[in-house]
C-alpha cells in the first residue's frame, strides 16, 4: 500500500497509530463503565444477544441491515455502547433540576449532561427558578396546545432526529399537517439530504440502489468518504466476505482511517479474542477534502481512453444507449478535463488515479459507497453526479452486485422520510390526507432545517418542537444559533437524555421524556411493536426488552398524539387515541397512504431480514424528468465552495470519533486513530505543523474565512500530528460546528458544508 503517500514530504506524518485492527473492541465490561456500570446488567446482556435479530431490539446506533441468517452477535462495539447507554440506571427528573440552574449546567460538557441519566419525568421550564421543575403529562400537553392554537402555523417548526419509529414518525407528518405546515426539518437535512435531492435529480430514487446481498456479487467497491470502522461496523463483516472471495476495495478519504485498512473478525464476544486481521484495501488514496470530483473525472477519462483504444469493448452501450441521456456532454467536459487540474484538485498523482481506474475496468460488478465524506460539501450535488456517472459507463446501476450504496446514519433516518417527515407537498400525498382524514394538505413547501434557522435568526419562527436529537449542537453556526433560540415562545424537546439544546429554553419551554428502542413499550391494548427502515429500503419490526426506567414515561407514539390532540380542533378522523392504543392501526394508515412500500405491513412487519419495499432504479426504471438515468455534466473540479487563502488558509474537516454517537459523547478515546484524552485537537500532518511555524502540543484558535462580516472563533485547540493532506486540518464535531456558516451549504439540497471549511489557524 505504499501508493498512498501523495507526497514524500509528509512520509513522517506523525499519526500515533493504534496497532490493534479494528474489529478487536475489548470487552462489554469496558463499555459498561461508560454509564458508571461495573458490568453489563443481565437485562443488558439479554437485549445485546438479541440485537438486530427477528423479535429482538433493532439497533438504536446505525441504519445498517440486519440480515435474515444473523450472526451469533450481530452487534459491534458501538451498537453496545448505544444500548447500554440508553439502559442507563441512573435518572434525572424534577429532583436534579433542584439543585442546578440552567445557568450552571450550560458549563457542563456535553459528555456529563447525558451521563447523569434517563430522563425520568415531564418537566417545565421555570424562568424564576432559571430551572426545570416537574409537570404532569395533563397540564404539559394542554400548555403545549395553547401555545400551538394561539400561533400562525407557519412560525411552527417540527424537528426530527432519525430515531422515532416509523409509527410515530408517520403521526408526527400528519399532526404538522393537520396544523397547516411542513415545517418538518429533519436529521437528514444536515447529513443525506444531498443524497435525496441529487441522487433523485440523476437516477429518480432519493435512496441508494444496491440491497445487502450484492455486496456477495461484487467485483470491486469504491469508498468515498465513510467511515466504516467507527459509523458502520456490522459492514466491516460484509467487507471482509467480499475481500475474501477476491472482490477489490479501493477507498478515498483524506484520513488513513483503520477500518477500511484492516480488520479483526471478533471471534467470541464474550472474550473478543482475535484472528489474524483482513487487509481490507487493494488501494487507499488520501484524496485531499473536496477532491473527489477530480479523482472521478480522472477515472472516467481513464474508462474513455481505454474504450477509445478498443472501441466496444469497455462501455456498456447498449444499456448507455437504451437507459442514459446527457452522455456526450458530460464526457465531453471530461474529455476536456487537463490532467494537472485533476492532480491539483485531488492531491493525488495521475498514476494512482490510473490504478484505481484499472480495479474499476477490471470488475464486472462494482458497488460505489459513500457518506459524508461526498454529500456535506457545497458541490455535493457534483460529487454524487460523478460517482453516477462513472457506475452508469458500465452499466453499474441496476444489475445484481452492483449499484450506489449511501451509507445512512440513524437506524430509522431514512424511513422517516419514506412516511412523510420532509417539507414537500410530495413528502405525503394530498389525496390520501383528504381521503383519510378530511385534512386539506398545505400547498407550500415548508422548511428545511437551514431554512428554519433562517427564520428562527430573523425572527420568524416561534415554536421548535423537537422529536429527539440536539439541534444546538448538531447544526452550523452554533454561536448564532445559540443566541436567537431563547427568542423562541415555545421549545419542547421529546428526549431519552439531558443534552445542551434543552438548557437553552424559549418562554415556555417543556421536556418530555420517552421510552427508547430498547423498552418495553405497553399500551391500553398491550405490547406493542415499532418499526424501522435500514439503508437498504428494508424494513423491521423492533421490539423492547427493558423495563422502562421510569413508570411516567411515555413513547414517542404517545407523546406526538398527546400533543396532536391537545393542539387540534376535534375531527373523529383523527383517531388519536386509538392509535395510541394500538400500532397496527397506525400500521394500515401508513399501508393505506403509501401502498406501494407498504402493502401488507402488518403482515411482513416482523419477516427476517426484514421486507424490502422496492426501488425502481435497481429495476433500471428512471423516474427521472426525462425518464432515463442522468448524466451530470461537470462544472467545476472541487466540490469546495470557497478554496482557502494565503498561506495559513486550510480547508477543516469535521470527524466523528470512535466514541460519540453524533452530539452524544460516550467517552475521550478515538480508539482506532490512537487519539486519547481531549476531542480539543486540530490534526494536521508534521510538515504543515513545520510550514506553519507551530509546535505540536502547542494550543491555538481557529477562524473560519469568510466574509460575511460575522466572526467565528474556537479556541484551545492542541495542534496534534496526524497522517492528513497537506493543506487541510481536521478535528471533531460538535465542538467545532461555530465554524461552519448556516450559509455555506450544499448547493441543491441546504447540507451544510462540514466537510470543507476554510479556515485559518492563531498561534
Ligand atoms: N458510532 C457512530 N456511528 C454512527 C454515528 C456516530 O456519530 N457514531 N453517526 C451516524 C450518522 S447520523 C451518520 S450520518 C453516519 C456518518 O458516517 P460517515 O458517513 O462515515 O461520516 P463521518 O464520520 O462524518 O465522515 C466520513 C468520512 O469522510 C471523510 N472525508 C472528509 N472529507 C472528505 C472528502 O472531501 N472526500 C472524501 N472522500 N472523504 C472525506 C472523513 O475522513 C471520514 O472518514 O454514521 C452514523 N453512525
Ligand atoms: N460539524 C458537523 N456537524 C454535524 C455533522 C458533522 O459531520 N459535522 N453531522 C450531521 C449529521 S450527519 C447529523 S445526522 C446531525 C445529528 O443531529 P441530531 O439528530 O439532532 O443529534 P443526535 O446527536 O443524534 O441527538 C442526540 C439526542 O437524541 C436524544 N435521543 C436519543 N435516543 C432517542 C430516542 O430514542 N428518542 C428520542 N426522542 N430522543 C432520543 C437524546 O436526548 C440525545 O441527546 O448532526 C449533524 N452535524
Ligand atoms: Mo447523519
Amino acid at each position: 500500500m505504499d501508493d498512498t503517500r501523495h507526497d514524500p514530504a509528509h512520509q513522517d506524518d506523525g499519526t500515533p497509530f493504534d496497532h490493534e485492527p479494528s474489529g478487536g473492541w475489548g470487552s462489554l465490561e469496558g463499555i459498561a463503565r461508560i454509564t458508571g456500570e461495573a458490568k453489563p446488567s443481565a437485562v443488558a446482556i439479554k437485549i445485546l444477544g438479541e440485537l438486530n435479530k427477528p423479535g429482538g431490539v433493532m439497533c438504536s446506533s446505525c441504519a445498517w441491515a440486519k440480515p435474515a441468517k444473523p450472526s451469533p452477535f450481530e452487534f459491534c462495539e458501538n451498537g453496545a455502547k448505544a444500548t447500554l447507554w440508553e439502559l442507563d440506571r441512573r435518572r434525572v427528573g424534577a429532583d436534579f433540576f433542584k439543585a442546578r440552574t440552567l445557568t450552571d449546567l450550560r458549563g457542563w460538557h456535553d459528555h456529563d449532561l447525558e451521563s447523569a441519566g434517563r430522563l425520568s419525568e415531564p418537566l417545565r421550564y421555570d424562568p424564576a427558578q432559571d430551572t426545570y421543575v416537574a409537570t404532569s403529562w395533563e397540564d404539559a400537553f394542554a400548555g403545549i396546545g395553547q401555545e400551538l392554537r394561539a400561533m400562525p402555523p407557519a412560525e411552527q417548526v417540527f424537528y426530527a432526529s432519525g430515531h422515532a419509529g416509523l409509527e410515530a414518525s408517520y403521526l408526527y407528518a400528519l399532526f404538522a399537517r393537520a396544523m397547516g405546515h411542513q415545517n418538518l426539518p429533519q436529521s437528514s437535512n444536515m447529513c443525506h439530504e444531498t443524497t435525496s435531492v441529487n441522487l433523485k435529480t440523476a437516477i429518480g430514487t432519493p435512496v441508494g440502489t444496491c440491497t445487502l446481498e450484492d455486496f456477495d456479487h461484487c467485483d470491486a467497491i469504491f469508498f468515498f468518504g465513510q467511515n466504516t470502522g467507527t459509523n458502520s461496523p456490522r459492514f466491516l463483516h460484509n467487507i471482509k466476505a467480499a475481500v475474501d472471495r477476491g472482490a477489490k476495495v479501493v477507498v478515498f478519504n483524506p484520513v488513513r482511517e483503520r477500518g477500511l485498512i484492516e480488520f479483526a473478525d471478533p471471534q467470541s464476544p464474550a472474550q473478543m479474542t482475535v484472528a489474524s486481521p483482513t487487509k481490507m484495501s487493494e488501494h487507499y488514496f488520501q484524496v485531499k477534502p473536496g477532491g473527489d470530483i477530480a479523482v472521478l473525472a480522472g477515472m472516467m477519462k481513464c474508462v474513455l481512453t481505454a474504450e477509445d483504444t478498443a472501441p466496444g469493448t469497455i462501455l456498456d452501450q447498449a444499456f448507455l444507449d437504451q437507459h442514459t441521456t446527457g452522455m456526450d456532454e458530460a464526457m465531453a467536459a471530461i474529455r476536456a478535463a487537463d490532467w494537472a487540474e485533476i492532480e491539483a484538485q485531488s492531491g493525488l498523482s495521475r498514476a494512482m488515479i490510473e490504478q484505481a481506474a484499472q480495479v474499476y475496468l477490471k470488475a464486472d460488478k462494482v458497488i460505489g459507497i459513500y457518506g459524508m465524506g461526498l454529500t456535506q460539501h457545497v458541490n455535493g450535488w457534483l460529487n454524487l453526479g460523478m460517482l453516477v456517472n462513472l457506475l452508469l459507463l458500465r452499466g453499474n446501476i441496476g444489475k445484481p452486485g452492483a449499484g450506489i450504496s449511501p451509507v445512512r446514519g440513524h437506524s430509522n433516518v431514512q424511513g422517516q422520510r419514506t412516511v412523510g417527515i420532509g417539507e414537500k407537498s410530495s413528502h405525503m400525498p394530498a389525496d390520501k390526507l383528504r381521503e383519510l382524514f378530511g385534512i386539506e394538505a398545505p400547498t407550500t413547501d415548508g422548511m428545511n432545517a437551514v431554512a428554519a434557522c433562517e427564520g428562527l435568526l430573523e425572527g420568524r419562527v416561534k415554536a421548535m418542537i423537537s422529536l429527539g436529537g440536539n439541534l444546538l449542537r448538531a447544526l452550523p453556526d452554533r454561536e448564532r444559533m445559540e443566541t436567537a433560540w431563547p427568542k423562541l415562545r415555545l421549545t419542547v424537546h421529546v428526549a431519552t437524555k439531558l443534552n445542551r439544546s434543552h438548557l437553552v429554553p424559549g418562554e415556555v419551554s417543556y421536556i418530555l421524556p420517552c421510552i427508547g428502542r430498547t423498552d418495553r413499550d405497553v399500551q391500553a391494548g398491550g405490547e406493542q411493536v415499532i418499526s424501522m427502515e435500514d439503508t437498504f429500503s428494508h424494513i423491521y419490526g423492533s421490539v423492547g426488552g427493558a423495563k422502562p426506567p421510569s413508570a411516567h414515561l411515555r413513547s414517542e407514539l404517545a407523546i406526538v398524539a398527546g400533543m396532536a390532540e391537545a393542539a387540534l380542533p376535534s375531527n373523529p378522523a383523527l383517531r388519536w387515541r386509538d392509535w395510541t392504543a394500538n400500532y397496527d392501526l397506525v400500521r394500515d394508515l401508513i399501508a393505506e397512504t403509501f401502498p406501494d412500500d407498504f402493502a401488507d405491513f402488518n403482515d411482513r412487519l416482523m419477516q427476517p431480514g426484514g421486507f424490502y419495499r422496492g426501488n425502481p432504479a435497481r429495476d433500471r426504471v428512471w423516474k427521472t424528468q426525462s425518464g432515463k438515468a442522468q448524466f451530470t455534466t461537470p462544472t467545476t473540479l472541487s466540490a469546495l465552495g470557497a478554496a482557502p487563502q494565503g498561506d495559513t488558509g486550510m480547508t477543516l474537516i469535521t470527524l466523528r470519533s470512535n466514541d460519540q454517537f453524533n452530539t452524544t459523547i460516550y467517552g475521550f478515546s478515538d480508539r482506532l486513530r490512537g487519539l486519547e484524552g481531549s476531542r480539543m485537537v486540530l490534526m494536521m500532518n508534521r510538515g504543515e505543523i513545520a510550514r506553519l511555524d507551530l509546535q505540536e502540543g502547542q494550543t491555538v484558535a481557529v477562524e473560519t474565512q469568510c466574509d460575511d462580516g460575522i466572526d467565528r472563533r474556537v479556541e484551545g485547540l492542541s495542534v496534534t500530528a496526524y497522517d492528513l493532506p497537506p493543506g487541510c486540518v481536521a478535528g471533531y464535531y460538535p465542538e467545532l460546528n461555530p465554524l461552519v456558516p448556516l450559509g455555506y451549504h450544499e448547493k441543491n439540497s441546504g447540507t451544510p458544508a462540514y466537510k470543507g471549511t476554510p479556515v485559518r489557524i492563531i498561534a
